[in-house]
């Protein structure tokens, strides 16, 4: 079941340059930062609306901090952009499954540690008609606190 937006990840060749443009553009702050080596980024979290209960919606601006991964490839690639959606949901196991279940390829056979150790899968872009599709559990609120 997917309740929400969570996020929209965008690509950025510079994370601080985008920042500044996010907060002079439309006043957005930045409520989260991370670095999340597996996944080869540098990211800050813009929320958008709601509060810090897990319900939120944000963008994600998304700088490479290694060259081989996903998002230096789409930059090589595509350039600055939209890079994923991703959608919220109480459970993404079941969430991945019912979605695996009509055909469409997961990426990992697990959930692995997204933003604020959110449990994450994708969804990949070639069975999504284009998109590249995050499925994103919150963490629970104990866990979260720790960040
Ligand atoms: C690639 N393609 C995309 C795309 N990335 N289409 C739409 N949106 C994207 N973001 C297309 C390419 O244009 C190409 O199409 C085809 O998919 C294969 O792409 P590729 O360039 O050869 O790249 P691959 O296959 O090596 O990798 C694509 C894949 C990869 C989606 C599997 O990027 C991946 O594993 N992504 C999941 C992890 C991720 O994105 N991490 C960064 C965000 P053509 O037609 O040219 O064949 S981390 C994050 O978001 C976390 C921290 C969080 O939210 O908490």
């Amino acid at each position: 079941m997917i309740t929400r937006i969570d996020h929209i990840g965008i690509a950025c060749r510079d994370l601080d340059a985008s920042i500044e443009f996010y907060r002079k553009t439309y006043g957005f702050e930045v409520a989260h930062s991370e670095v999340n080596e597996e996944q080869g980024v540098r990211e800050a979290m813009l929320r958008v609306n709601g509060t810090d209960d897990g319900g939120a919606s944000y963008l994600q601006l998304l700088e490479p901090v290694r060259d081989d991964s996903a998002i230096a490839k789409y930059l090589e690639k595509h350039g600055e952009g939209i890079h994923h959606i991703a959608f919220g949901t109480p459970d993404v196991v079941a969430t991945t499954e019912a979605a695996t279940s009509t055909g469409v390829r997961a990426l990992y056979g697990t959930p692995r540690c997204g933003t604020s150790n959110s449990s994450i899968n994708f969804l990949h872009p070639k069975d999504c008609h284009g998109v590249l599709t995050e499925l994103v559990q919150a963490a629970a609120p104990s866990a979260s606190e720790h960040h």
